[in-house]
């Protein structure tokens, strides 16, 4: 079913509405003891941000939809998510004092509590997770499983480890960054779309959920491609976080190796990739298809 860009915006807000109003209610109150730590984390994930990965978990699941109720899968990956911002920005990683328009966690607080947050959000995505889906046990493993692989050392915290050991590189290698971003950014975007195709109704079709992890790969490079090209021309207000952090700081980007206008060039390459992809699903795709393509024309 097409929709036109009005209900997309409509339903782009109710989601975000939704999946802010469910994060309200998974994560600890702010008094619960320790306050500080409760407080911090609800800093960090209530900052704001655009919510995709649990609004991609949503339209996937909408694509063959089910009784099952995706929203818990969607609150898991943005405390994944929200996890991986706030150790990204300490210090020891890129030091980084603007996130969502807010002071990063490390700042309004201090560095313990900042990797603390990060710990207790990481735990908390399975706990929600295992006690979201107790009544299909299968699912709840399939989910989980899906989730741990791809926040895992082999993925995003791999992911990480190398764009660290390849900051300052005089000659990078344009394998590894490929490599790089498809753990530290595609992982979890994939781990999204499948997670929510899992609860749909051909969550047990083997083609279709490879299918759905392949356009979540050329989703995920797109938007690396998109958020390398932003932090070279946009403002730290616009994006609510630091920007240029990647030239001065020695890092390689798409941007920094290929120049802009290749990594724009990539960027809609990947975007066409990523709807042609979407497509091929079937289903209810009307909504993720223009997500897709708002993700491809974003300013922040
Ligand atoms: C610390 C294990 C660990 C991993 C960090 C998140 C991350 C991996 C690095 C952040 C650096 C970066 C710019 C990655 C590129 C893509 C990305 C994850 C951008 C931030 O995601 P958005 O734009 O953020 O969806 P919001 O705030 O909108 O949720």
């Amino acid at each position: 079913m097409t929709i036109t860009p009005t209900q997309f915006h409509d339903l782009m807000l109710r989601r975000r509405s939704e999946i802010e109003n469910a994060l309200d209610q998974a994560l600890p109150t702010a008094d619960t003891p320790p306050p500080q730590l409760h407080e911090a984390m609800r800093h960090s994930v209530q900052a704001g941000g655009k919510r995709l990965r649990p609004t991609l978990v949503l339209a996937a699941h909408e694509l063959f939809p089910s009784p099952r109720n995706p929203m818990p899968a969607a609150v898991a990956v943005e405390c994944i998510h929200s996890y991986s911002l706030v150790h990204d920005d300490l210090p020891a990683m890129d030091d980084s004092t603007l996130r969502r328009g807010q002071p990063t966690c490390h700042v309004a607080y201090d560095e313990a509590t900042a990797i603390l947050v990060g710990d207790a959000l990481l735990t908390l995505a399975f706990q929600i997770l295992a006690d979201s889906y107790h009544d299909e046990p299968t699912l709840s493993v399939a989910l989980s499983r899906v989730l741990s692989k791809a926040a895992g050392s082999a993925q995003l915290i791999g992911g990480q480890m190398d764009d660290l050991l390849a900051e300052n590189d005089p000659d990078p290698d344009p394998d590894l960054l490929a490599s790089i971003h498809s753990r530290k950014t595609a992982a979890l975007i994939i781990a999204s779309l499948e997670m929510g195709a899992l609860m749909g109704e051909r969550g047990n079709d083997e083609e279709f959920i490879a299918l759905t992890r392949n356009m979540g790969l050329s989703l995920g490079q797109a938007f690396q491609a998109i958020d390398d090209v932003l932090d070279a021309t946009a403002l730290s207000d616009q994006l609510g976080k630091s920007a240029d952090q990647d030239g001065p700081g020695g890092k390689c980007t798409l941007v920094t190796y290929h120049g802009l206008e290749e990594a724009k060039r990539i960027a809609a390459q990947r975007t066409e990739e990523a709807k042609e992809a979407c497509r091929k699903l079937g289903g209810d795709h009307g909504f993720l298809l223009q997500l897709i393509e708002w993700l491809g024309s974003r300013d922040h």
